[in-house]
Parts: C-alpha cells; structure tokens; sequence
C-alpha cells in the first residue's frame, strides 16, 4: 500500500552554550555541507530547512554560584528550541533538530512531551550517548549544562528549565532509554538508579550485541497496539567510536562501530515510529575533512529507511 510521504523540517540550533569546548555551533552548516536534505529527499522524504535559529552568543562564563555555566544563555536557546519544535509538530512535520550542543534537547525533548500530552500519545525517548547526561547543578563535576538535559527533562535542576513544557517533569524517567554509555560520573551512577533509567551501556551492547540491545529497547514499538507511540531519537554524536567520528567535542573511545551502529539506525527504522529527531554534539573544528557529518548523513539515511535490498531482510528480528 501507498505510505504517506514524511514532511521532515530541518531546525539549525547553531549553539555551543552548554558545552565547554567551542565549535558545536558550527554543526548544522556542516550537516548542510554534507547534504543532509538531499540525502533525505533521495529516500522520499519531503524536507523544509527552516534555516538557523538566532539565539544568544556564547559568553563563555564561569560556572556560577548554582552551579551552572552560560545558564541565562542555555534558557534563551531551549526556550527558542522548544517554541519551534512544538510548532514544526503542530503542522504535522517531523522536526529534525541540527544542533548544537546537547542542551538544547531539554528544548527540543519538552515541545515534543507537550504535543504528545496534548495529543494523546505515548512518548519514548531513544537516547544515543556516550554520556548519560542526568547530572544536576549540584551534582556536576563541570557546571556544563549538556550534561544535564535528561535530569533537567526528568523534574530536577532550575525550575524554569524543567517547567519548559508547561508540566514537571516533562516526562517520567521510564520515558527514557540510553545506549551507548561509557563514560557516567559517579552522580549519575546513583541518578541512574534513583530515577530508575532503562540504560543499555557498552558492557551490554558487548555481551548482548547490538541487535538484541535494540530488540529490548524498541520492545513495544511496533505491530498492533502501538500506532499512538511518538519515538523520539535523540542522537549524539559522540555515541559513535571516535575513530569513525572524530568530530565531536567529548570523545571517549570504544564506542559502537559502523556497522553496529548501522543496524541501531536500520532497526530503529523498522519501527516505522521515528517522530522526531536531534542531531547534536557534532563539532565540524574538531573534524577531518566533515567526515563526521558525512557519516552523520549516512546514518540518518539509515534512520528513514535506507537499506541494500527492496525486501524484508531474511531473519531480521522483530520489534
Ligand atoms: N558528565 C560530564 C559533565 O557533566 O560535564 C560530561 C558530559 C558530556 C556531555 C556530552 C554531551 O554528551
Ligand atoms: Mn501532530
Ligand atoms: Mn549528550
Ligand atoms: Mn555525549
């Protein structure tokens, strides 16, 4: 049967506010580089680059008393953030965020927890990271709000950023799935149990492999029963092995290589849930020759249905 054609809108959030290291704001001009929306035009999808958001410059602040660097800053831009994707998805579009820095997910993340609330859908939040990014405040060890986002998201740290999406928390922790974990701070060790996160860290992908790593994050997702879930993939870079992506501002080795990364995509895309995307944390300073971005692209190729064959691949598990 004929499939709708997916409307994607591309978002530039040019911001390196939350992170510590410059560069991030120059991600979504190297996406555009390495043709992110040809590349998405050529599998069908109908894509509208809205252009970059305009938020404020990095002021490069020391962390203040509440713990925090550039917080005014990183308000401006998830506030901005949340308002144009809670719009892109009220005209029923699928916004693709371009960070960035990963901040902006508490933007991005609280306009999609607020259309599913007012939609009646169920949310699941896909979370690709080297890093699990639930300190607080109080328990980072560097006051860089990227590692903040999914405490922030979950009802902790400053009020007026875990309200962003008119409820608190936005979302409940079992909302949230992590892969790719290598590198927690002992505060997010114990965060990660208090909120009861579902976490599939490197140690797991290793015993388990990737593909039943997904076929236990994705349970639930497709097949009957499951038309009114809105899967959000937030994606950062630095989930992939820095030796493939180079690119990105808080490498840690021993991350998942092309091909499982490849199948994590792929297997995502069987579900035929994807509702809404960030790319975030690709840094083009830190690249070599944008190959980064190119495999971004390559891989968000995977994520809207790219495969080698027309038919169903022999033995894929389902979901
Ligand atoms: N856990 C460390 C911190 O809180 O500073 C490192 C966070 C890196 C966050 C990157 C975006 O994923
Ligand atoms: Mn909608
Ligand atoms: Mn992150
Ligand atoms: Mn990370």
């Amino acid at each position: 049967s004929e499939t709708a054609r997916i409307q994607a809108t591309l978002i530039g959030i040019p911001t390196d506010v939350g992170a510590s290291r410059l560069g991030a704001a120059m991600g979504p001009d190297a996406l555009r580089v390495a043709q992110l929306a040809p590349a998405l035009e050529r599998l069908g999808v109908a894509v509208h680059d809205l252009g970059n958001l305009a938020g404020p410059p990095n002021p490069r602040n020391e962390r203040d008393t509440e713990g925090m660097r550039n917080l005014a800053e990183c308000l401006d831009w998830t506030q901005l953030a949340h308002d144009a994707v809670l719009q892109v998805l009220q005209q029923d579009r699928l916004p693709i965020m371009m960070g960035g820095d990963h901040m902006l997910a508490a933007g991005s993340i609280s306009a999609v927890a607020r259309h599913c609330r007012a939609t009646g859908r169920r949310l699941r939040v896909l979370w690709l990271d080297a890093h699990s990014d639930c300190n607080t405040p109080q328990s980072s060890p560097t006051g860089n709000m990227h590692g903040m986002p999914v405490a922030s998201l979950c009802g902790l740290g400053p009020a007026a950023l875990a309200a962003l999406s008119g409820a608190t928390p936005a979302l409940p922790a079992s909302a949230f799935c992590q892969i790719g974990l290598r590198s927690v701070d002992e505060s997010e060790k114990r965060m990660i149990d208090e909120l009861g996160l579902e976490v599939y860290d490197m140690r797991a992908i290793d015993e388990l492999g990737m593909r039943e790593v997904m076929r236990r994050a994705l349970t639930g997702l497709s097949g009957p029963g499951s038309s009114d879930v809105h899967l959000h993939l937030s994606f950062d870079v630095d989930f992939l092995d820095p030796d493939i992506a180079p690119g990105t501002g808080t490498p840690v080795r021993g991350g998942p290589n092309y091909r499982e990364a490849q199948l994590c995509m792929e297997m995502i895309a069987d579900t035929g849930r994807l509702a809404s995307l960030d790319i975030v944390e690709l840094n083009p300073a830190l690249d070599v020759r944008n190959q980064t971005a190119e495999l971004v692209v390559d891989l968000v190729q995977s994520l809207f249905g790219q495969s080698t064959l027309m038919r169903p691949v022999a033995g894929a598990v389902q979901c």
